[in-house]
């Protein structure tokens, strides 16, 4: 087929941006502008331009890999899939099924995760299953569930940003995380919007905004509630909204009375009179919204944390009104959709819960299993991991690299390293699946057909456009051919086509009726639209499932549009109101003292993605990103003796890790910030405090103390 092109997307990040593929005479594929595609309108940043290096063969895995005398030698994938096959079953048979971990993955497509959580449950029996997500958003969904009644990242698409007057961006560095929908502000402020960034750097999106907020790390619950309290003392609320479209003020209220503009001024070291311009900025236009990324979130306190921010919306009226809204940028390819159909530890497809027993027969007879063979929750992400070798003793992991990834991970890796049995699914040989028994390699997003949901709800198709070499199978034959093994007699791999459009159908009849609803949304509509919002039902509404449409005669079955702002007449709460949460300020799980009396925070930078198990192997990005740093104020730099690129030692509770100075005043003097994407000694992950939310189950990546070292050259 040549000079064909296919319209597809991204591999990495939640924008999901839109990209043609056209293949090459060696087999590869080159990226070429789509501008149609709404969300980008052709802008790719260099992830997503580099995004075919990581196709070549020499990067990738290109065969199956078997433990065999201590190092890993290609094997078939009958040897492979028999080993692992093995390796479950004897830990089944010898432990019981809980003793089998699944760990999925936020970039896996909606089918795979789909598909994954049906496995644990129905092929393994086990309850253990859980995914990285749960280290990225799972603050901001438990705050909007809560104070919603639902949970999706952006409640409106990123075109209503230019039109609304003001945005207060809370932790998201985006012009380095999703460099495309910068465009969405710049248009804003050229409509005589304004953008309010709230970061403890001075980052690439902070140098944008008409007001930047710097407060110490682990802060934002205290912050959020200073602004309520100036927001009630200026006589702000919208009594009217608040009475009858919310619940729970008088508590809400109260709480942020306790925190007066010096108390918090205080705690997050934002002077008063810059708390009362965010105030004056939010709430003079007619409409605002307040956009959460992983800074609040990724906190031990970040359900609340995100609730009190979603309370500021609410008292000023700004919820489920045109223009107006809380929302949450998701981070990975599938954040959004890899959090909805069953790969979390207490969850059944389309956001049902596993604890309903309505959901449990809805989604049982979709499977064609007994509702009562279906195991209960499981642990979170941490807590699962860290149970490895104890509790649990086999583990299949298909879409992560928690080595480089979770939080104190030279515990976590001692903890895979003492597993009876590890299998792992990737596209490279990461550091995790250097660990494994069994390394499988798979298909890549060009190289396969399946359904991503981005940051704002929209389900879109991601097309095939090149075969994949010799040797490859696609996470779907995997989980297709485990089930033929380990289902024996039962003939379970006939519930896991390899086929993504079989498996999506499936989905939607699972979905039908549940919170995110996809029975609506069919391939051939992915094909013709620019992606559907959920929920979408189908026409007639019912939780029959879709498929039973098909053949139905001359009945005409109006398509649902699908839904791209929600809460606009009522919230999906059981009488639709919002919620207030009654939320007051903690200091972080762990703050300074004398031993560790610096702050450590952490996250990304533009040309890096994640672990970097697929961009450390991309030549160009590493140019842009050679390596971890630690960056310090010039202060905390003199008095360490430390000169730009010198090696600093960071030190926590949990570990040391080494990596240069990076000197600059745009951060705060009693902080430091570390990328997380490098393993090895500079991995920020070593110092990472495993403290959870109570709510989430999120770790506190965003906070921990340390202190610094000069390390002698
Ligand atoms: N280049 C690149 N892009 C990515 C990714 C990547 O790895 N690389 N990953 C994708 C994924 S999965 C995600 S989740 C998103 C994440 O996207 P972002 O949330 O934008 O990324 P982070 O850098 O983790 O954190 C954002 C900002 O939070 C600030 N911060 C730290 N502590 C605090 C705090 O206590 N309060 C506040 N208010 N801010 C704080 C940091 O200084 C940082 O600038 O990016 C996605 N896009
Ligand atoms: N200190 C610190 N740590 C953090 C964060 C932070 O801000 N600070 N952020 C957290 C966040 S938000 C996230 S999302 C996590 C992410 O961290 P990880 O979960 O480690 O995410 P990735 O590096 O994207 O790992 C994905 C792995 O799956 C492989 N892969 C990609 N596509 C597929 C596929 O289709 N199938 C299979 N089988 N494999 C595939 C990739 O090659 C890679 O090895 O990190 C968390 N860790
Ligand atoms: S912003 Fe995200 S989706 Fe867009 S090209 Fe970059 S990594 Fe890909
Ligand atoms: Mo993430």
């Amino acid at each position: 087929m040549p000079n064909s092109v296919t319209p597809t997307h991204c591999p990495y990040c939640a924008l999901q941006c839109g990209m043609n593929l056209t293949p090459q005479r060696d087999g590869g594929v080159t990226v070429v502008e789509r501008p149609d595609f709404p969300v980008n309108r052709g802008a790719l940043c260099g992830k997503g331009r580099t995004a075919p290096a990581v196709l070549a063969s020499g990067v990738r895995l290109t065969s199956p890999l078997v433990r065999s005398g201590g190092t890993l030698v290609p094997a078939t994938w009958e040897e492979a899939l028999d080993r692992i096959a093995e390796g479950l079953a004897r830990t089944r048979t010898e432990h019981g099924p809980d003793a089998c971990g699944v760990f999925g993955g936020g970039g896996l497509t909606n089918e795979k995760a789909y598909s994954l959580g049906k496995f644990a449950r129905v092929v393994l029996g086990t309850s253990q299953i859980d995914y990285n997500g749960r280290f990225c958003m799972s603050s901001a969904a438990a705050a909007g569930m809560k104070a919603f009644g639902l949970d999706r990242g952006l409640p409106f698409p990123l075109e209503d940003i230019p039109r609304t007057g003001c945005v207060i961006l809370v932790g998201s560095n985006l012009a380095e995380t999703m460099p495309p929908s910068l465009r969405f502000f710049n248009e804003l402020k050229e409509n005589g919007g304004t953008l309010v960034v709230i970061d403890p750097r001075r980052t690439k999106t902070a140098e944008q905004a008409d007001l930047h907020l710097a407060p110490r790390p682990g802060t934002d619950l205290a912050l959020a509630l200073g602004l309520l309290h100036l927001v009630v003392a200026e006589g702000r609320v919208d009594e009217e909204y608040v009475a009858e479209r919310t619940a729970g003020w008088e508590d809400a209220r109260a709480a942020a009375m306790a925190h007066w503009p010096e108390y918090v001024e205080r705690i997050t070291g934002v002077p008063v009179p810059q708390l009362r311009e965010a105030v004056r900025l939010f709430c003079e236009p007619e409409h605002a919204m307040v956009l959460t990324a992983r800074g609040p979130e990724q906190q031990s306190k970040g359900t609340d944390t995100v609730g009190a921010w979603i309370n500021l919306c609410l008292a000023t009226g700004r919820a489920g009104r045109p223009l107006s809204g809380y929302g949450c940028l998701t981070g990975q390819g599938n954040g959004q959709g890899g959090r909805e159909h069953g790969q979390k530890a207490d969850q059944l497809p389309g956001y049902r819960k596993l604890d309903d027993p309505a959901a449990r027969r809805h989604v049982a007879e979709v499977w064609g299993v007994d509702p009562d063979s279906l195991p209960g929750p499981g642990r979170s992400a941490y807590e699962l991991l860290d149970a490895l070798g104890t509790d649990i003793k086999s583990l299949l992991l298909m879409g992560s690299n928690p080595v480089v990834s979770a939080p104190r991970a030279a515990h976590i890796e001692e903890r895979i390293k003492s597993l009876d049995f590890l299998a792992v699914c990737d596209v490279v040989l990461s550091e995790t699946a250097e660990l494994a028994d069994v390394v499988l390699p798979v298909t890549q997003w060009a190289e396969e057909t399946g359904t991503t949901t981005n940051l704002e709800g929209r389900v879109l198709l991601r097309r095939r456009a090149i075969s994949p070499p010799e040797g490859i199978r696609s996470d779907l034959e995997v989980m297709h051919e485990l089930a033929a093994r380990l289902g024996g007699e039962r003939g379970l791999e006939k519930g896991f086509p390899t086929d993504a459009e079989e498996v999506f159908e499936e989905l939607r009849r699972a979905s039908a009726g549940g919170p995110a609803d996809y029975s609506g949304i069919t391939y051939r509509r992915l094909a013709e639209e620019n992606g559907v919002f959920w929920p979408c039902p189908t026409g007639a509404g019912t939780t029959e499932g879709a498929g039973n449409t098909q053949g139905a005669g001359n009945t005409e079955v109006t398509e649902h549009p699908g839904t791209p702002r929600l809460f606009l007449d009522r919230f999906a709460t059981p009488d639709g109101r919002a919620r207030f949460a009654p939320v007051t300020h903690r200091p972080a799980a762990e703050e300074p003292d004398d031993e560790y009396p610096v702050l450590l925070t952490t996250g990304r930078v533009v040309a890096q993605y994640q672990s970097g198990a697929q961009t450390r192997r991309v030549d160009e990005l590493n140019a842009a990103a050679p390596g971890p740093f630690v960056e310090l104020h010039p202060r905390l730099a003199a008095r360490l003796g430390a000169a730009e690129g010198d090696p600093v030692a960071v030190v926590s509770r949990r570990g040391r890790a080494v990596a240069p100075a990076r000197i600059t005043t745009g951060i705060r003097p009693d902080t430091v910030f570390m990328p997380f994407h490098w393993p090895g000694e500079g991995r920020a992950n070593t110092l990472t405090n495993p403290a959870l939310d109570p709510t989430s189950r999120m770790p506190e990546f965003k906070a921990c103390a340390v202190r610094l070292e000069a390390v002698k050259a």
